[in-house]
């Protein structure tokens, strides 16, 4: 079955992932991509994220969002993203214009337009956007079939012991989207960290040999070595496309219904999200952690939808 999905994302390596994904594969239906600052400043990922619209043929609406947190000041990712956002590959010139539309009007229309529980919000980087659409127009949280969101971790941080990136840039805006009405299915490092672009996935994406595949070898080969240097990875974890999986086919992550809060005032513990693990503890909010992953089965969607473009 096809879903609808709009992409909220600060591209970004693995973003630039979970693009090709959604757009290469034919169970997806991109209705628009939004642009927030995170990974790199929002001028930054917005020219990525319109390059990369290039390259992949996307034709859906690209508007840029939110250029910072709701109420924090930015902080970016250059050592893991380059000072681009998308280091490693030179990206075409854009062949489409902005919507002229703010991001947070893009998503409140094309959620409105829409019939409700028809469309899946996939954010893939800090959820300023989200909460600001929220804010704006509470009614999409009952017309949104799910939030898929990269963010967060049960057990694990990565920007700090405590709390992941996507979050700790704007753990406001993150309280405000668990907070809501709505399912959220918390896609964090508990299983992207086992979605790694191993040795023998790079070789399947290389024998695809189309300017694609080639393009996503380039991006990768940064992303090794960010990684590595970084986070000591021995092979990248590709965070992001995972949500856009998890919309294709639910079944390759297995979720717990739990109720998750976000720590906006910890003395180290800043942007965690804590999820209430008790059994005896009825969850009332309709969130859900990902703790498991079939990741042959992620992979294969991304190269079938890479070979598709
Ligand atoms: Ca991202």
């Amino acid at each position: 079955m096809v879903k609808d999905i709009i992409l909220d994302c600060d591209p970004g390596h693995d973003d630039a992932i979970a693009i090709l994904l959604a757009a290469g594969h034919h169970d997806i239906n991109l209705r628009a991509i939004t642009t927030v600052g995170g990974n790199q400043t929002l001028e930054k990922v917005t020219r990525n994220a319109l390059g990369l619209a290039t390259l992949a043929g996307i034709t859906a609406p690209i508007s840029a969002g939110h250029d910072g947190p709701l109420n924090r000041n930015l902080v970016t990712s250059p050592e893991i993203h380059g000072e681009s956002g998308l280091d490693g590959v030179t990206l075409p010139d854009p062949a489409m214009d902005l919507d002229p539309r703010h991001g947070v009007d893009l998503i409140i229309d094309a959620i409105m337009e829409s019939d409700p529980g028809t469309i899946t919000l996939v954010p893939t980087g800090p959820l300023t956007n989200i909460a600001s659409a929220l804010q704006k127009q509470p009614e999409i949280a009952s017309r949104v079939a799910e939030v898929s969101l990269m963010g967060g971790g049960a057990s694990v941080g990565n920007a700090t012991a405590a709390a992941e990136f996507n979050i700790l840039v704007d753990p406001e805006a993150a309280d405000i989207v668990f907070s809501a009405p709505w399912k959220v299915t918390m896609v964090g490092l508990d299983v992207t960290h086992e979605a790694q672009a191993t040795p023998d996935v790079l070789d399947q994406i290389r024998a695809l040999n189309t300017p694609i595949s080639s393009f996503v070898d380039d991006l990768m080969a940064f992303f090794i070595r960010s990684n590595q240097r970084e986070q000591q990875f021995a092979a990248p974890p590709v965070h992001d496309p995972v949500a856009v999986a998890h919309v294709i086919d639910p079944g390759i992550l297995a979720t717990e219904h739990r109720p998750i809060f976000v720590e906006t005032a910890g003395k180290y513990t800043t942007g965690m999200t804590l999820v209430d693990r008790r059994p005896w503890i009825n969850p009332d909010k309709n969130t859900h952690v990902a703790t498991g992953i079939d990741v042959d089965r992620f992979w294969d969607h991304v190269i079938n939808a890479i070979g598709n473009l």
